[in-house]
């Protein structure tokens, strides 16, 4: 039987509410899971709560409740934020759990027997916020080298684990495992740190300082370190989650994912800990980067933190799941800003995959009486084949690829999910089937077009499901297919044709409904929690303290008003670098050329008025600036598929060219 791919993300502290931080590591897990169960693999999915600990132990004592009390209060906050995100954990686990306790005991009498823990006076710098020592030398101006809080001297008598026995161990394992931390820049960061010694590692706190904890099983005086207890909980949760585990479910987990702060314990303490009770290390630890938001740090005292609740109850789950993973390369820092959040939804989501599906349903319904058409082989011509061999690339190999283990590269699945979502949206308007509508001799044509747009989505479904679930859920109900976009790679391997002709389309509400953002972000301060924050230069309709208003009446700047546009307007506009192949004059025409240029991925046809200044001759073998995803035009009876860029404004002085002559058609131009 397969060992199914087991996942974990960090177990976080119910100190306080979840925020964005949380999700992104959960969300991240969750597609990743999906992935795995829509490619055939057994999957068991582990997220929970880290309840003991002085963290904890300290907002109780705040909230004026029983620890216990505080978690169980604090743990529906964490659950129905998962359920309202789609994730799909199969285990949840509390380290408050009675099996889970058994088994932090058992492994701590494991190694206290095995002389691996010893009883020691120790005298050293102690970090409340961290709950961890530090020694003499990692100390700097009386601050703890993590958080960079005060530390003060603590003498006491604790348990130590020989954590520096292994440490030559474990560079050996590091070196030799390229993809056991995960990004490459994380592991060589844990080869740096693995560089200074090793010292061996407190695990108890004198029950006098800290009570919230699991017992020593050898001295009830002591409870364990809450990083001891909390780790144990990657193995406990194999045993007892959920009630009846598989019997092929065995440790070691296929990746834990973690945030850069939590890097080190999981790749020192974590594998020590393992190596000492003989266990197999994890095949990999892979630390993601931080979320600040609008450029600074999250955190209560700047009232900038993110509330995810507040973003999935106004924008939906699949928004922010999509917004957070395409953003930012997984394992580099991204920046949270409800303007490029905004710009996300409308430009990627509405403009795009919205776009997608309502323009097909309704030309389906409007031009095959809502009946998804066949395809007629005769008239399947290139532009049907590019689709085709885009849309399987995706699934067969460019998805596989970038969500390898060691790879995780979520952002790049995603921005080759929306390649194709353009590449949709681009054979619509080049194909017009409007304009085949409008001719009976065209009809076989128009069904073939139709039936490849439906089958796109029919794609689109199966790639866009790990992300955003629902959304996936809800083109296949619109498309009228029959299956469960979650089963659909598994139940019969998706191949191109083999999709929905005769499915009954069912039109229904705009995927993503375009957000207003100059009224949103004028409405949305209650969300902007940072009312201090300087006001983002790149923002033409937010609340700017830099905008004089008057008061009461009169709004900021909309994007009209000002003129300006945001970055995401700009990037609507797709400039390519493109090479002219031919050129030729166009009858009766003083001004006007046909191009025919290549653009990387394909060739097409363009009409320039540049004719005056440049003689066909002229423009074969030139590197031009393309404008790819203009809408085509037929210009004195020929078609354009695009505009290429030039200086002048009555007259064209000269063209936009790239100075290196080496660039490669299909570059994009920004
Ligand atoms: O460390 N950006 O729990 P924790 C990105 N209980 N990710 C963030 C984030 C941010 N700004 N803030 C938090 C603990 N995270 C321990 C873990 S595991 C055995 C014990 C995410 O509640 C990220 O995954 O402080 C980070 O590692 C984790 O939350 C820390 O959660």
């Amino acid at each position: 039987m397969p060992k199914p791919f087991y996942i974990t993300t960090p177990i976080y502290y119910v100190n306080d509410v979840p925020h964005i931080g949380h999700a992104y590591t959960t969300i991240a897990a969750d597609v990743l899971a999906r992935w795995h169960r829509l490619i055939g693999e057994e999957v068991f999915f582990l997220t929970g709560l880290d309840e003991h600990g002085q963290k904890v132990q300290q907002a109780a004592a705040q909230a004026g409740i029983s620890p216990q009390a505080h978690c169980d209060r604090l743990t529906p906050q964490f659950l129905n934020l998962w359920k309202k995100l789609g994730i799909s954990n199969d285990g949840f686990i509390r380290t408050t759990d009675a099996p889970h306790r058994a088994v932090v005991q058992r492994c701590l009498q494991a190694l206290y027997d095995a002389q691996l823990i010893y009883h020691a006076d120790y005298t050293g710098w102690y970090c409340t916020f961290d709950e961890r020592f530090w020694t003499e030398k990692d100390v700097e101006r009386g601050l703890c080298p993590d958080c960079q809080r005060p530390v003060e001297q603590l003498s006491e008598s604790n348990y130590f684990f020989r954590m520096g026995r292994y440490q030559q161990r474990l560079i050996e394992h590091v070196q030799a495992n390229p993809s056991f931390i995960r990004p490459e820049s994380r592991r060589n960061e844990v080869l740096g740190f693995l560089q200074k010694p090793l010292e061996d590692l407190s695990i108890s706190r004198p029950k006098s300082r800290l009570a919230w904890g699991i017992e020593l099983p050898f001295d009830a005086n002591y409870v364990t370190y809450v990083w001891f207890d909390a780790l144990i909980n990657y193995i406990s949760g194999l045993e007892y989650l959920p009630a009846q585990p598989a019997e092929n479910r065995v440790w070691p987990a296929t990746v834990h994912l973690v945030g850069k702060d939590i890097l080190t314990t999981h790749a020192v303490y974590w594998s020590t800990m393992l190596m000492a009770l003989e266990m197999p290390l994890p095949h990999a630890i892979f630390a993601h980067g931080w979320w600040t938001v609008d450029g600074e740090k999250m955190s209560k005292s700047r009232g900038n933190v993110i509330d995810p609740y507040t973003v999935v109850d106004q924008f939906g789950a699949d928004a922010f799941r999509y917004f957070l993973l395409r953003e930012i390369p997984f394992g580099q820092d991204g920046n949270f800003s409800y303007e490029s959040f905004i710009g996300r939804v409308n430009g990627d989501l509405a403009n795009g995959l919205g776009n997608l599906l309502s323009r097909t349903v309704t030309l389906i319904q409007r031009c095959c009486r809502g009946t998804v058409p066949p395809s007629h082989a005769s008239e399947v011509t290139q532009l049907e084949t590019e689709l085709q061999s885009a849309a399987e690339l995706l699934i067969h190999k460019t998805m596989p690829d970038h969500l390898r283990a060691d790879r995780l590269a979520f952002n790049r699945t995603l921005e080759a999910i929306w390649g194709l979502v353009q590449l949709g949206n681009q054979y619509i308007d080049r194909t017009a089937p409007w304009v085949l509508a409008k001719d009976p001799a065209d009809s076989k044509r128009l069904q073939t077009v139709l039936f490849h747009a439906a089958e796109t989505l029919r794609f689109l479904c199966v790639a866009t499901y790990p992300f955003m679930p629902e959304t996936a859920r809800e083109v296949a109900r619109q498309l009228g297919l029959p299956h469960d976009v979650s089963q659909m790679l598994l139940a019969s391997p998706i191949a191109w044709g083999d999709g929905g002709a005769e499915a009954v389309v069912a039109k229904g509400k705009a995927l993503f409904p375009r957000i207003d953002a100059s009224t949103f972000l004028r409405q949305g301060d209650s969300m902007k929690t940072d009312q201090s924050a300087a006001p983002s230069p790149s923002t033409s309709g937010a609340a700017s303290t830099a905008t004089p208003r008057t008061e009461g009446t009169s709004s900021p700047p909309s994007q009209q008003e000002d003129g300006l546009i945001t970055i995401h307007d700009f990037q609507k506009v797709h400039l390519t670098v493109a090479k002219v192949l031919t050129a030729e004059r166009i009858p009766k025409s003083a001004k006007l050329l046909k191009l025919q240029v290549d653009l990387g991925t394909e060739h097409r046809q363009i009409v320039a008025g540049i004719g005056k200044k440049y003689s066909p001759d002229d423009m074969v073998g030139k590197t031009v600036v393309v404008v790819a995803n203009l809408k085509p035009a037929t210009l004195m009876g020929v078609a354009s598929q695009g505009m290429i860029l030039a200086a002048g404004d009555q007259e064209v002085q000269g063209l936009i060219a790239v100075e290196n002559g080496d660039v490669q058609p299909g570059t994009k131009v920004k």
